[in-house]
């Protein structure tokens, strides 16, 4: 018997059963799923649970995420409120393909576009003094709002409502001005910086992962979970360019695990989920042709080193990450990743004269710290909790990274600061005691961290980097992230691009 059924039988035996007649699923699905996974399970917070989107997951393992939740995510466990049974129909449910399959295709995206101010009729100037590289944009989750903000008085600019759950962070056009964002039911908006306003909107998708804006600042990929699509958009007003089906090479047809742009090769890179591929788009060549290069596992989560020549990527069940030179298309080495990278994450810095890469283990409290040259650890970093998110900035000594993903609520406020000469954590800090802290970004010169509380009624906690004192908390509605313009708009090393 494999482990996943053990597992599946040993959890269903401890479970109550319910003596009455056969669960009602609607009302079940009405009660306890629908708010994160929309109506007709096409997703919302959480992610579409159709068949065609849970190739990957098995009955057994649904079983257990109903019970016990999902690690990585903002699924709870139902143990304790559904009966074995009640969460029994729950998955056969979800595996139950829909009446009609629901369309997304070139016809819905064209009729969903919201011109909202002609292109170019705006102002070329801020209508505001600060520094507009020095800004921050922040996702407020708690109740689906953005604030611009001034990333050297710490002052608030502006906070406009944005569409419902944001994911993935925000992405810049390469002067800064104009901020694009991705929300997880497939909208797509692009924000005038200067003038404060939204100036175009898409529906590119029912379930979107994430977006990624060229080098150039002419095209906006759109990655998609439903339908399985990448979709091209023009940056200028999110006019439709063309639809790409995420087909694999033998036809398979797949999610997407996410999309980046890669400026120094010119290129768009995607990754395929249900389909062992990673896809090259160039994005000045006429049509984006596809190059496909095949990949030995499946890749959930990825990043590059600073020069994007390799992609180091891995499955979230797999205990090695893959790293391949996307010049030749070939899997150059594996690094050992034990607890579940979040390489979305990952950071780059030279440590004794190498790049090393760095990135926290969702599962596991530890820091990994691969040496880029070899691709063998140089050290895992104990922390109190595993994290989600790692930052640092080229003007200072220390990488900062959160217990956001642990049980244990004692380890889920604090803050890591891991020396990045001597990889050793050298303090740790509590912004709230006993509330969670998470995601942090430096301010263009590297003086000062910005590090969020993640609730309703939380804060963003402004650090001196250098002294590590407070230095002012701003309320916010569950600041998800935070983007520095130019931090991203430079690629800096120590963020997420
Ligand atoms: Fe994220 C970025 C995938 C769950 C908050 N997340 C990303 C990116 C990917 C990703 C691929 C990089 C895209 C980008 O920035 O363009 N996230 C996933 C998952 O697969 C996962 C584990 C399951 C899922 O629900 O999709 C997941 N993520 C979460 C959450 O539960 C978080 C904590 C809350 C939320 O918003 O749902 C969350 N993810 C974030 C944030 C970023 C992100 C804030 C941007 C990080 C950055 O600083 O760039």
């Amino acid at each position: 018997m494999n482990k996943a059924l053990k597992g599946f039988l040993l959890l269903s035996a401890l479970l109550p059963v319910a003596v009455q007649a056969a669960p009602d699923v609607q009302k079940l699905y009405a009660d306890h799923c629908v708010v994160c996974h929309g109506n007709d399970r096409l997703g919302g917070v959480g992610p579409a649970l159709l068949p065609e989107n849970l190739d990957r997951l098995r009955r057994p393992e649904a079983f257990k995420t109903i019970a016990e939740g999902r690690i990585a995510s903002q699924m709870a466990g139902f143990a304790d409120k559904l009966a074995r049974d009640e969460i029994q129909a729950l998955v056969d449910f979800i595996y139950q393909p829909l009446p009609k399959t629901p369309v997304w295709g070139a016809d819905e995206i064209i009729t969903s576009h919201l011109q909202h101010e002609p292109s170019g009729s705006l102002p070329d100037k801020p209508v505001f003094s600060a520094d507009p590289l020095n800004l921050f944009v922040v996702v407020e989750l708690g109740d689906h709002h953005a604030t611009i903000l001034d990333g050297d008085k710490f002052e608030p600019i502006h906070r406009f409502q944005t569409r419902f759950a944001l994911h993935g962070g925000p992405k810049f056009s390469p002067d800064g001005r104009y901020v694009y964002f991705a929300s997880r039911d497939g909208w797509v908006s692009k924000f005038d910086i200067y003038n404060l306003k939204t100036v175009a909107e898409v529906r590119a998708g029912i379930n979107t992962r994430n977006i990624a804006v060229s080098g150039d600042g002419k095209t906006v990929l759109v990655g998609n979970y439903l339908p399985h699509s990448l979709v091209l958009l023009d940056a200028e007003d999110l006019t439709l360019i063309k639809v790409i089906p995420a087909l694999g090479q033998d036809g398979k047809s797949s999610r997407v695990s996410a999309v980046y742009q890669a400026e120094p090769r010119g290129s768009f890179v995607a990754a395929l989920k249900d389909v062992k591929e990673v896809w090259e788009i160039p994005y000045g060549a006429k049509d984006f042709p596809v190059r496909r290069v095949a990949v030995d596992n499946y890749l959930d989560d990825f990043f590059f080193d600073q020069s994007y020549r390799h992609l180091i990527g891995a499955a979230r069940d797999g205990k090695k990450g893959q790293v391949i030179d996307l010049d030749s298309g070939k899997k150059v080495a594996e690094i050992d990743l034990p607890g579940m990278p979040h390489l979305g994450s990952g950071i780059t810095w030279e440590y004794q004269g190498r790049p090393v890469m760095a990135t926290p283990n969702l599962k596991e409290p530890l820091v990994s710290v691969i040496d880029m040259t070899t691709w063998q650890t140089v050290k895992q970093i104990k922390t109190l909790g595993p994290g989600f998110f790692m930052r640092s900035h080229e003007n200072t000594p220390y990488a900062w990274t959160d217990g956001f993903n642990s049980n244990n609520p004692g380890s889920r406020d604090v803050m890591h600061i891991i020396d990045k000469r001597t990889l050793e954590v050298v303090k740790i800090l509590r912004p709230e005691p006993g509330k969670t802290a998470a995601h942090v970004e430096f301010t263009r010169d590297g003086k000062y961290a910005l590090v969020s509380i993640w609730e309703n009624d939380g804060a963003l906690v402004i650090y001196d980097a250098a002294t590590l004192g407070e230095v002012k908390r701003l309320p916010m509605n569950k600041p998800s992230g935070k983007y520095n313009v130019y931090n991203k708009i430079t690629r800096s090393a120590g963020t997420s691009h």
